[in-house]
């Protein structure tokens, strides 16, 4: 049985990775963090009391800003596989606390790579990169493209980036980087803008909330699936060579495109609800993203199913049963369609 190791696994990605990596048959373990409430609500579907002979999810206390309790999971556990997704990861809250961010989401990760190297175990590494990296560079961005970065948290991600890759060349590392573009889905944090937006409309329909304050409108991203995306960073980890992939559907749209197209699926003119927010702009703006992907498709045969329109569609639905307002919309039916047997539950 083969055995991961996963930082990051109460959020979005870290909880897909999981259900994902424990279909494969994994022996899962992943670390949280100590908090006042529970952090576990994305993963506690999946999770067995660890004395049940079944048991496959093991769950550590531990923080990215402390490299001594990773190091001992680390040691103890002796993963196949390490897929690094933990970061302070919202960009705008990088400007609010650049050096936490840096702490965290820069040296956190080098604290992993130097606790593998220090072990001498054959441990995989995935490094969680981003597409924030190429900030201002030119669309469309793929391997070869510079970075650029516009924010504290895209350069922490430029470093950790770096990082990996110098484990790579100097120690002979099996470290990847995997740089994604943004990936939504019903579990997407409330304070991204994709899913602020679908739950401002359950809420809107249900008369909770008049407005939806938004910043900028007019950045454009590659939005793409999560589930998806998590499929490809195990993808990139069972290749033969170590090397770095980026991941994205090729389809651009701005913030503003999906507040219209979210807005028209359920019936309402989003002008009339939507208002701005300058709390919400950034000191400087990734404006324009889109994945050039020719390399993943080519050596991984990676394609996504899902594009722009059905991932709206399958946000809001599920912002709508979740607020008690719908059962089964046009999103629910085409994941249907997509994927008969998949892997995860729905949210
Ligand atoms: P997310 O939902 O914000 O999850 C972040 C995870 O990191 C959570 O489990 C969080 O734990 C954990 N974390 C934060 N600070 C930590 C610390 N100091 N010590 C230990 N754990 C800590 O992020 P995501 O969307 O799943 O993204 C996963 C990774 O991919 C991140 O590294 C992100 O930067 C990167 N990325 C994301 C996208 C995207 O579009 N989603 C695109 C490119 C790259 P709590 O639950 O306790 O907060
Ligand atoms: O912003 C604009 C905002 O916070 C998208 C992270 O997963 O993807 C994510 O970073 C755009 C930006 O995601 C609001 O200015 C307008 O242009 O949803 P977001 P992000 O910054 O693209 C990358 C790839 C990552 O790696 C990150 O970890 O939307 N925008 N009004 C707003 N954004 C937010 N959050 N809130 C607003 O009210």
């Amino acid at each position: 049985m083969k055995r991961a190791f996963v930082t990051g696994i109460t959020g979005q990605d870290g909880s897909y990775l999981t259900e994902f990596l424990l279909s494969k048959d994994y022996e899962v373990h992943g670390i949280i963090r100590r908090a006042s409430t529970f952090n576990t609500g994305r993963i506690d579907h999946i999770y067995v009391d660890p004395h049940e002979p079944n048991a496959r999810l093991f769950l550590h206390y531990g923080d990215l800003s402390d490299s001594e309790q990773t190091s001992n999971i680390l040691y103890n556990i002796k993963p196949d596989e390490v897929y690094h997704l933990a970061a302070q990861s919202h960009v705008k809250v990088s400007f609010n606390m650049p050096e936490y961010t840096g702490n965290v989401t820069g040296l956190g990760t080098v604290r992993l790579l130097e606790s593998i190297r220090r072990s001498g175990n054959e441990t995989k590494f995935y490094q969680a990169s981003s597409s924030e990296m190429f900030g201002r560079t030119a669309s469309p961005q793929n391997e070869e493209s510079a970075f650029s970065p516009t924010s504290p948290y895209a350069v922490a991600k430029v470093y950790a980036y770096w990082m990996a890759k110098n484990y790579r060349l100097g120690y002979g590392l099996f470290a990847c980087n995997g740089i994604l573009f943004n990936h939504e889905s019903p579990r997407r944090g409330e304070i991204f803008v994709t899913r602020k937006i679908t739950m401002a409309i359950a809420s809107i329909i249900a008369k909770k909330q008049q407005y939806l304050y938004l910043g900028n409108l007019e950045p454009k991203r590659d939005w793409g699936f999560a589930p998806e995306y998590v499929e490809v960073m195990w993808k990139i980890l069972q290749q033969e060579t170590a090397d770095d992939y980026v991941v994205g559907t090729g389809e651009q749209h701005s913030v503003r495109e999906f507040v219209d197209q979210a807005f028209s699926y359920v019936g309402l003119k989003w002008d009339q609800y939507v208002r701005t927010d300058p709390k919400y702009f950034r000191p400087t703006e990734t404006e324009d993203l889109v994945a050039d992907s020719r390399k993943i498709k080519k050596t991984i045969g990676w394609a996504p199913k899902i594009r722009f329109s059905e991932l709206v569609k399958i946000m809001v639905d599920a912002d709508l049963r979740r607020a008690g307002l719908a059962t089964i919309g046009e999103g629910d039916e085409f994941l249907r369609k997509q994927f008969p047997n998949r892997w995860w539950k729905t949210d």
